[in-house]
């Protein structure tokens, strides 16, 4: 079954990859629409080896035949637009955070909770980049182990932030000083990712604590958070400590991981055998090395995930939704 697909924000990093990544999967697309604000409307793109002209979004271009709308294009382009085209019955599945703790709208990681889809009422969301990486593998351990308590620790790199942040991270290499984040990033660390709240949390750590919580739709699971970016152009590391309800075996536990559906595990420390963000980019799968027992309660683990960010972080994980709504006959 074809469908007609419209992408709002056609022009952006994570729309370009959508682009990309519906072509590498075959998506099943008759009719697609790009749209994007005026400044970048009138650019053409090749879909296809078919090539399309990005016309500016406005509010009439959802009375067209569409059946999905994948948007990255902002919180307030999808505050605006989204209820739009899910007002004629398009699924829009959204990037952006504006949506993600709504309760009428489902946060999906297609490996995780794919059954929340049924839930949508024409709006479904795409988790933050950072929270999705680490639901993947830690959904066969709390299947396993039922998890008390998260602490994560990420190591971000700033094509989070979009060409501005790799425009950062280079323009400092080469000594120039940067524009966009509010210290240096280069050979840095910033602990400081989106804006603070008065608790002295980040927006960012926020969204990985909510957004694990109703993801799992365990509301009472304790989790925390450190985000931090780092001096690295693409995918995103995570350190994650877990602590469980129930006992494991520690092969049980890499064997749990390694039969995770988009999971590869990279774990041999005696020949330096460990993921890094070279492994991970360009890559779909969410990748987990140094898992190690964590000696300091009854039943813990620690860690390390790596994925690309911009893929299976945004990107694919949309794709991936939008070929269960084709796959479940929800379009
Ligand atoms: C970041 N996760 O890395 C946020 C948004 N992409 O900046």
């Amino acid at each position: 079954k074809k469908v007609n697909v419209a992408i709002v924000g056609a022009t952006g990093m994570v729309g370009r990859t959508f682009l990309k990544v519906l072509e590498e999967r075959k998506f099943p697309i008759n009719q697609l629409y790009l749209f994007s604000s005026a400044k970048s409307a009138g650019s053409t793109v090749v879909f296809n080896g078919k090539e399309y002209v990005v016309e500016e979004l406005n509010k009439d271009v959802f009375d067209r035949d569409i059946q999905i709308a994948l948007f990255s294009a902002g919180g307030e382009i999808s505050s605006i637009y989204a209820p739009i085209a899910a007002s004629k019955g398009i699924v829009v599945i959204d990037n952006s955070s504006y949506w993600r703790m709504d309760e009428n709208v489902p946060l999906v990681v297609p490996e995780v909770n794919p059954q929340d889809i049924k839930k949508h009422k024409g709006i479904i969301a795409n988790p933050n980049c950072s929270t999705i990486q680490a639901v993947v593998p830690l959904k066969a351990l709390h299947e396993k182990y039922k998890i008390k308590r998260i602490v994560y620790s990420t190591y971000q790199a700033v094509s989070g932030s979009g060409v501005r942040g790799i425009k950062d991270l280079e323009d400092g290499v080469d000594g120039k000083p940067n524009s966009f984040y509010p210290h240096p990033i280069a050979y840095n660390c910033l602990p400081h990712i989106d804006v603070f709240e008065d608790n002295g949390y980040t927006k960012e750590e926020l969204k990985m604590i909510n957004e694990t919580k109703k993801i799992f739709n365990d509301f009472d699971m304790k989790v925390t958070a450190t985000t931090v970016r780092v001096p690295v152009k693409n995918s995103h590391s995570e350190s994650i400590n877990i602590e469980f309800e129930n006992p494991f075996e520690l092969s049980d536990l890499v064997n749990t991981l390694e039969n995770m559906n988009g999971v590869i595990v990279m774990d041999n420390p005696k020949e330096n055998k460990y993921p890094t963000t070279v492994d991970s980019t360009g890559r779909d799968e969410v990748f987990v090395g140094r898992i190690r027992r964590d000696f300091s309660v009854d039943s813990g683990v620690n860690i390390w995930v790596v994925a690309d960010n911009i893929r299976k972080g945004a990107a694919t994980n949309t794709v991936q939704i939008a070929e269960l709504l084709v796959a479940c006959d929800l379009v």
